[in-house]
Formats: C-alpha cells, sequence, structure tokens
C-alpha cells in the first residue's frame, strides 16, 4: 500500500481512507481466510443433541473474534465523538510561522476533530458538568499536526506530574465507583483544595462553559502556550483559540441533568444530524501571538497553564476557518482508534517550556501503545498522513507495512544511506534553538504562585445570570460533599476568588460565610462571559406543539418564516403519523410526548388545537412550563395562550404571543436568536 499518490490535500484523505474500507452489503459471507461459509446459524455437534466439536473451525473463529472486540476506553476523554471536515488559511502566516498548511489561502487541509467528556466512560451521559475535549488532526502535506485542545483556556494543575492525581481524584471513587462522570464528590473537592492553583479552572468548570449546548457551539483552546517559528527563524510565542461561527452557548443544569436521562447521545446526535443535514459546524481559528520580547511582560507568567492571556491585552487575530462536513463510516474505526498527540507537529510550530505540556509529549504516544496494542498505530487508517513517511523503524503487532529490502539502520551504504534526513531548508523539523542555562531542580517557577487573581478576573467578567448559575453549581457540588471538613476548606479556597461566590454557595450548603476580605482584582475581561458571544436563530431546534383542528393559515405561515431564518421546527403531538388543521391541512408528526420533551429543544411554539382534547393540553401545559423555566423562548397562537396562564408567563420576556402570523413570527425569531431570558420570575 503506497501513500505516494496522497499529497493533493483537500480530499486526499477522504481518497486514501476509502482504499481501506469495505462494503458487505451483496456479499457472499466467508471466513476471514476467504473461504465461503455454508452455514452461519448453528455450530458443529456430534449429533443434534450432542456437544460441539472443536473442529467447528468457523465458530471459533467468530466467537475469537468477538471477545476480542473491545480495547481499553481511554484513561480521560473515553467518551467521544468524531467527524471530518477541512480548513483554510485566510492569509498567509508567513511573517510568523513557515507551517505549510498556514501560507496558502487556496488549500484545504484535511481535518479529523474529535470532541470528548473527561471524566466519564464510554457509555455515560454527555451532558456530564465537564471539561470537552477538541482535537484536530490536520493531515497536512509536511505530516500531521494534533492540536489537542479543550473546550477551557486554563487547566487543573501547572505540572504533568500531578495528573495522575487530578485524575484519579476526578474519577469514580475507587471503592464504590461513584458517582459517574461527575465531579460533584468527596475525593474531587478535597483535591481542589488542597491544590490551590486548580482555582482558576474550577470556575471554568462550574461556569455554563461545563454544560455546552452543542459540539457546534463551543469555543476550543489550545491550552498551553506554543511557539510560531517563520523561515528566518524567529520565535513568537502563541495561543490557539477556536471560535464556533454560532457562537458559544449552553444549557442550564437543570435541563443537562435531564438530558442525560432523555438523550444520553444528545451532543452526537446534534453533530451527526447537522452535517447529515448540511448544516456543516464552523469554528475560526485564532491565534493570540507575544513576542519574544515581551515574555516578561505581563502579571503572569506565559508559561504557566491556569493563566489565559486577557484578549483585551493579547488580541485573537482570526486566520482561517474549519468546516466539518463529512460524518464518519465506522466509529470504532476511525472516533475511537484515533491516536492524538501534542508532539505531533509540523514545521513553524514548536512548543514551549509549559510543565504541562512537556508531560503530556510523554503521555500521548504511552498511552496509545496500551490502548491500540503496539507500536504500529500510525498505521491505522485513521491516523495515516496523507504524505509519504519512511524510517527504519519495524515490526512489532499488527505490522502491515511489507518494508522491502535488506537495509533497516542508518547510517548504511548498502542503500546509499537512506532513507535520508533532510536538512532544515528541505523541511527537515528542528527544535527551537531555546538557549538553556539552568541547575536540575524539583521546582515551580515564583512566577506561578498567583493561583487567584484569573480566578477573581473570571468572576469578575461574568453577566449576573451567569454568576448565579456559578453560585449554584458550587451549591450543587459541595451539596453532594459529605466531608464538612472539605467543604469548609473549599469556602475558605474560593473566599480568595471572591467573597460574594464563597458567601451565595456557602449559605446554600450550611457553612458559616467566611468574613468579608477586598477583592485585589477589579478587572474584567467581557471576552470571557457567554453573553457578549455570536448570537444567531441558525439551527435552534423548536417544538410545535400541534393539537388537531389547528389554525392550518397561521401555523403554516409561521413554519415557513421560521425555516427561512434557520430555526428548525420540529412537530409534536400525542400520537405519530398526521395532526389536520380547521382548513384541511395535513402536518406530519416528528414526536410524541413520549418519545421528545422540552429539554430537547431550543424553544416551543405552542399551537394548541381542539380544545376538546384535555390530554393533549395537559402534556402541553407541562411542556411549555418546563421550557419557560428553562428560561426558553416561547410562542402561543390563540388557542395556545391557554398554555401561558402561570407564573406570570405572559409578561415574561422571550415570551410571545398573538398577533398577525408574519408579525408574530418574527418576534418570535427574534426571541428564539436571542437563545435565553434570564430575567425572569423562575423559581
Ligand atoms: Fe490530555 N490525555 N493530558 N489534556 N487530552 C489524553 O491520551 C494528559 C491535558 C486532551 O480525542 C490521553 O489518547 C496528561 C490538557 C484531549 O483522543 C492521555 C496531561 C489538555 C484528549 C492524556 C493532560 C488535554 C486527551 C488519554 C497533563 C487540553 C482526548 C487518551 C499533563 C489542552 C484526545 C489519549 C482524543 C487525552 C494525558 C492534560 C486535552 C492519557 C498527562 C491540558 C482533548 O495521554
Amino acid at each position: 500500500m503506497s501513500d505516494e499518490h496522497n499529497v493533493n490535500g483537500g480530499s486526499s484523505k477522504k481518497e486514501q481512507l476509502e482504499k481501506f474500507t469495505s462494503d458487505d452489503r451483496g456479499k457472499k459471507m466467508t471466513t476471514n481466510q476467504g473461504l465461503k461459509v455454508s452455514e452461519d446459524e448453528f455450530s458443529l455437534k456430534a449429533g443434534e443433541r450432542g456437544p460441539t466439536l472443536m473442529e467447528d473451525f468457523h465458530f471459533r473463529e467468530k466467537m475469537t473474534h468477538f471477545d476480542h472486540e473491545r480495547i481499553p476506553e481511554r484513561i480521560v476523554h473515553a467518551r467521544g465523538f468524531a467527524a471530518h471536515g477541512e480548513f483554510q488559511v485566510y492569509e498567509s502566516m508567513k511573517e510568523y510561522t513557515k507551517a505549510g498548511f498556514l501560507q496558502d489561502p487556496s488549500k484545504k487541509t484535511p481535518v479529523f476533530v474529535r470532541f470528548s467528556t473527561v471524566a466519564g466512560n464510554r457509555g455515560s451521559g454527555e451532558l456530564a458538568r465537564d471539561a470537552r475535549g477538541f482535537s484536530t488532526k490536520f493531515y497536512t502535506e509536511e505530516g500531521n499536526y494534533d492540536l489537542v485542545g479543550n473546550n477551557i483556556p486554563v487547566f487543573f494543575i501547572q505540572d504533568a506530574i500531578k495528573f495522575p492525581d487530578l485524575v484519579h481524584a476526578l474519577k469514580p471513587e475507587p471503592h464504590n465507583e461513584m458517582p459517574q462522570a461527575a465531579s460533584a464528590h468527596d475525593t474531587f473537592w478535597d483535591f481542589i483544595a488542597n491544590n490551590q492553583e486548580s482555582a482558576h479552572m474550577v470556575m471554568w468548570a462550574m461556569s455554563d462553559r461545563a454544560i455546552p449546548r452543542s459540539f457546534r457551539m463551543m469555543e476550543g483552546f489550545g491550552v498551553h502556550t506554543f511557539r510560531f517559528v517563520n523561515e528566518e527563524g524567529k520565535s513568537h510565542f502563541i495561543k490557539f483559540h477556536w471560535k464556533p461561527v454560532l457562537g458559544t452557548h449552553s444549557v442550564v443544569w437543570d435541563e443537562a441533568q435531564k438530558i442525560n436521562g432523555k438523550d444520553p447521545d444528545f451532543h452526537r446526535r446534534d453533530l451527526w444530524d447537522s452535517i447529515e443535514n448540511g448544516d456543516y459546524p464552523e469554528y475560526e481559528l485564532g491565534v493570540q501571538i507575544i513576542a519574544e520580547e515581551d515574555e516578561f511582560a505581563f502579571d503572569f507568567d506565559i508559561l504557566d497553564p491556569t493563566k489565559l492571556w486577557p484578549e483585551e491585552d493579547v488580541p485573537v487575530k482570526i486566520i482561517g476557518k474549519m468546516t466539518l462536513n463529512r460524518n464518519v463510516d465506522n466509529v470504532f474505526a476511525e472516533t475511537e482508534q484515533v491516536a492524538f498527540h501534542p508532539g505531533h507537529v509540523v514545521p513553524g510550530i514548536n512548543f514551549s517550556n509549559d510543565p504541562l505540556l512537556q508531560g503530556r509529549l510523554f503521555s500521548y504516544t504511552d498511552t496509545q501503545l496500551i490502548r491500540l496494542g503496539g507500536p504500529n498505530f500510525h498505521e491505522l487508517p485513521i491516523n495515516r498522513p496523507v504524505c509519504p513517511f519512511h524510517n527504519n523503524q519495524r515490526d512489532g503487532y499488527g505490522r502491515q507495512t511489507i518494508n522491502r529490502g535488506q537495509v533497516s539502520y542508518h547510517k548504511n551504504s548498502l542503500a546509499e544511506n537512506t532513507p535520508e534526513t533532510s536538512t532544515e531548508k528541505e523541511g527537515g523539523y528542528t527544535h527551537y534553538h531555546e538557549k538553556i542555562d539552568a541547575h536540575k531542580v524539583r521546582a515551580r517557577s515564583e512566577s506561578f504562585k498567583d493561583h487567584f487573581s484569573q480566578a477573581t478576573l473570571f468572576w469578575n467578567s461574568m453577566s449576573d445570570a451567569e454568576k448565579e448559575h456559578l453560585i449554584n453549581a458550587f451549591s450543587f457540588e459541595l451539596g453532594k460533599v459529605e466531608s464538612a471538613s472539605v467543604q469548609n476548606q473549599v469556602v475558605e479556597m474560593f473566599a480568595n476568588v471572591s467573597h460574594e461566590l464563597a458567601t451565595g454557595f456557602a449559605e446554600a450548603i450550611g457553612i458559616t460565610p467566611p468574613a468579608e476580605q477586598e477583592n485585589k482584582v477589579t478587572k474584567a475581561s467581557p471576552a470571557l462571559s457567554q453573553e457578549n458571544t455570536t448570537k444567531t436563530p441558525v439551527t435552534r431546534k423548536v417544538a410545535v406543539l400541534l393539537g388537531k383542528d389547528f389554525q392550518d393559515k397561521e401555523v403554516n405561515t409561521v413554519l415557513e418564516t421560521l425555516k427561512e431564518a434557520g430555526v428548525q421546527p420540529e412537530i409534536l403531538s400525542d400520537k405519530l403519523g398526521k395532526v389536520k388543521g380547521v382548513e384541511g391541512t395535513e402536518l406530519e408528526v416528528d414526536h410524541t410526548f413520549l418519545t421528545a420533551d422540552s429539554v430537547l429543544f431550543d424553544a416551543v411554539y405552542a399551537v394548541g388545537g381542539s380544545e376538546e382534547d384535555k390530554a393533549f393540553y395537559k402534556k402541553s401545559a407541562l411542556f411549555v412550563h418546563e421550557a419557560f423555566s428553562h428560561f426558553k423562548p416561547i410562542g402561543a397562537t390563540e388557542e395556545g395562550i391557554k398554555l401561558l396562564q402561570v407564573d406570570e408567563m405572559k409578561n415574561s420576556k422571550g415570551v410571545v404571543y398573538g398577533g398577525e402570523a408574519k408579525k408574530f413570527a418574527r418576534e418570535f425569531i427574534e426571541a428564539i436568536a436571542a437563545h435565553r431570558h434570564w430575567d425572569r420570575n423562575v423559581v
């Protein structure tokens, strides 16, 4: 199998993958040795009622393969979902980096992106309160470049040696393996209180960022400081950002917990459906750039992974766009077997000395060796570069390449000393020639010691609703902690971040609030608040509650206007089949009250129908009420207004009703575009 032909970018990865795909439909069944199978239902027995015979090689092969179908799940980020796409740079980044895929705006680089939760196992619910992984593999002509990031720009710890401790504390407790996919338990919060460098990341993890509405509506961050190096060898420090074109949006916590029951696949279904519908998720790539000379110009250390670079101080330069446009053919072969590694780099991209990044450079290959069963995982179709690759590495489990010739060592004369190395000019990778003059020490720099300033910056930057969500999240999590000592330590710790925050959740968990302290940091960074993100009605899902004898004319106009604005209405009634309007229009029902729920939608259009249909109205009222309590936009027609009688719903923001159909639809779309209406009186 040669990879030499696959150097054209664009669709080259797709073509490469196609060579490995197999379509079994319409084919004759064979064993793995190609032998045609005559019987696949009955094992070979000594007599109809007798024992099964060892000789039955077909049975043994089938069962053995099945017995070995599982591989160890990832120790972290086990639950993930992925898609293919492409990346294009907007303008050449030559001034900063020689990375080939960042030079030419006309070039499309194939990508494969895997999103994940961190703590839960492969079968866990996707709406856990957690960071989300956001890993991108760029199949460039200079080799694979992996940007293995998260949807949170900072991390819990400053040194990789603490990662096993963090993960042990976060994962289900070892004596009873509870709780699954949750940080709301004693060991996690005990770790936090005793490792206070985590304060900033905890703020993000307790914020709305940790319960995204969709993978399509999350930011991504490279987290660490990296280096761009240009042709002249000049280096700049950089941080990577992915900015979703649809903006950054979340659900509310009560909703998240219910979604986990109603549809634990909510995020993957959303990604899958969007791609199948042609609503391709898009993210712009941004970089923050700091000149070498300015390494020490900030009040934090730029190597410290618990710090972000406020966007107001170091602007994010938008340099390109990624579009996800193809679902996988097989989740195991692609999503499960893909192997990311922050050490997969290309010329022009280099590492910084961030001690977390340095440790990651070891861990990722190591973990693939156990997970994918040996050193040849780079040969798996999803992991193969699209450019040629040659070296003297040989053999090992599952080796696929048949390397010809007698020479597998360097240097040699029998093969003219090939494969030969490349000079920097020829594209050979060189590590940045940073001068290091130091003693070997086990230590942390003094400049890493401020754990609270940016946590406070984050708090200061939140809107009122976001602050309330943070207090509620801490109250929930610490309400689940059993140790009063741990609860007290956490209250004390977060009093260093914000007195208002610490008091808020201390009261909720019955702990004496800390003494008033003055917040030393008064700055805010508007870019951190989701209140300031892009808002659009595009691809928002609306449940249309439709009963028999609905007002056809109005409904047809509203549905049409919603669709024109990119909103996705789906019809819900108490039975599947068709519902008939007063003038005879028949609309196909997509879901019933049994198969769907208000938590699976962004808004509700309460149409109503015949008043005699009491059961329909009862279920609709519950549905609307729940959506209202999750701050969602609600639209109602004349009949539907009956569903808005509770909780002063009618006078609340984001509740639109009555009036001429077109006008109503436009106002409803505006309410949908605003996403959530926080200033509601909801208890
Ligand atoms: Fe990871 N991380 N990590 N991590 N990480 C893994 O590699 C590790 C860290 C991230 O979709 C593992 O293949 C260490 C930060 C993502 O396949 C493992 C440290 C960030 C994914 C590993 C970190 C990440 C992983 C487990 C501390 C954000 C999923 C399976 C030094 C920048 C990749 C695997 C995918 C996966 C180690 C910290 C992101 C064990 C030692 C910080 C998105 O190698």
